[in-house]
């Protein structure tokens, strides 16, 4: 029997992740294409679901679950395979040194944009509900630059990837966050430009951003 996979969410890089991680592993999905705080969230059945109120939200025959990265590694270690999203096995140091790098793009990037995302003024941001906040949005861009240069030294001396000659789930989360990066005008310290436009080329990466376009909402 087919399994059936469901996403919720379109517009944001956090949406993206999730329909990139699928199509990179040849799944199909049905899309919920709901914007964030749009009436979506009830028309759908999602806050059935899932009373966090936020997008993406992920379910199929296993699990049903809501963050980002936590949905891309599960898909990963469900699907993935020696070619496409390969992950090294709970216990080895290769997974414990992906996790680490993982939760790093995810708490020390990724959070500190949507800081940035909450408090920056129309239409890159979300002041008209969440405040504005600029020290706040400085010195969330200034953290963020920092941490770049963390993500930079993994590429520096030649691997294409973040762990090594394989595209694998932390790359598809570091680069999404390099695109949200570029949103806020921020410059990436090479080779992570090089990386992030390189990345940007694979058939995968161009066919969920079509596919998570907000105007198909
Ligand atoms: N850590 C979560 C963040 C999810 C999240 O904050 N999603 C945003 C859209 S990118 C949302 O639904 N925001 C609604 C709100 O906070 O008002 C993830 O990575 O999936």
């Amino acid at each position: 029997m087919s399994t059936s996979r469901t996403i919720w969410g379109i517009g944001t890089t956090r949406t993206l992740r999730p329909q990139w991680a699928l199509i990179e592993l040849g799944l199909d999905y049905d899309h919920k294409k709901i914007l964030p705080r749009g009436s979506g969230i009830e028309n759908t059945g999602l806050v059935v679901l899932s009373q966090r109120h936020k997008v993406p939200f992920y379910q199929d025959d296993r699990v049903q679950i809501g963050e980002s990265a936590a949905i891309v590694t599960y898909l990963a270690d469900r699907y993935g395979g020696k070619n496409v999203l390969a992950m090294p096995a709970p216990g080895t140091e290769e997974r414990a040194v992906l996790q680490d790098k993982t939760f790093f793009v995810m708490t020390e990037i990724d959070a500190r944009l949507y800081t940035i995302r909450l408090h920056a003024d129309p239409p890159l941001g979300l002041s008209a509900t969440y405040g504005s906040a600029p020290v706040a949005i400085d010195a969330a861009k200034q953290y963020v630059e920092r941490q770049l240069h963390e993500a930079a030294r993994w590429l520096t001396g030649g691997p294409q990837y973040v762990t090594g000659e394989q595209f694998g789930t932390v790359d598809l989360l570091l680069a999404s966050c390099l695109d949200w990066c570029l949103d806020y005008q921020m410059e990436l310290p090479e080779p992570l430009g090089e990386y992030r436009d390189r990345i940007a080329l694979r058939p995968g990466y161009q066919t969920a951003m079509a596919n998570n376009d907000p105007s198909h909402a």
